[in-house]
């Protein structure tokens, strides 16, 4: 399964953060298809923590969703994810944005993300790799849900 996965961390050594993360999925058996480049972001909805670093990975994997759900919350961990609160600072968060073009709604999981047509810090990186790929549900290209986008917040490439 093609699958796409935002990465977002905004504490301790965030490009740091970023690897480690994308090590973990490759050695959990993900295989890596593309990464965007990395964006520097304005938080979006609590904004008064630090600037973010963004990225989102194409791979390619043989897990369900429940499990793909599995490995990443691990892989959260073992990079260091400590509860903070709701949409507040975080070392690492890994949301998957598409399994396939597969719709998936449960408890725990929600397939296509369900804030992915209404943020920058995820559709900048996202039209990077995937302009052309069609939202399942909105039935959409990510780069016409760029366009219609209404978030305004700071979505950078990172100078390095
Ligand atoms: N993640 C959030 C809340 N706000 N803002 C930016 N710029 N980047 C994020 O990854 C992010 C956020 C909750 O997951
Ligand atoms: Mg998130
Ligand atoms: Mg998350």
């Amino acid at each position: 399964m093609i699958v796409f996965l935002a990465l977002g961390t905004n504490l301790g050594d965030r490009l740091a953060n970023l690897r480690l993360a994308c090590d973990f999925f490759e050695k959990a058996g993900l295989v890596t298809v593309d990464k965007s480049s990395v964006y520097e972001t304005e938080p979006f909805g609590v904004t008064d923590q630090p600037w973010f670093l963004n990225q989102v990975i194409k791979g390619e994997c043989a897990f369900s969703a429940d499990e793909l759900l599995s490995v990443s919350q691990k892989i959260e961990r073992e990079v260091g994810r400590y509860e903070t609160y709701k949409w507040g600072p975080r070392v690492i968060d890994i949301d998957i944005l598409l399994f396939g073009d597969e719709i998936l709604e449960s408890e725990k999981l929600t397939i296509p993300h369900v804030g992915l047509a209404d943020r920058n810090f995820v559709l900048i990186p996202l039209s990077e790799i995937a302009s052309d790929f069609i939202h399942p549900l909105l039935k959409k290209s990510v780069k016409e849900l760029l366009n219609e986008c209404e978030d305004d917040t700071i979505v950078r490439p990172l100078l390095t």
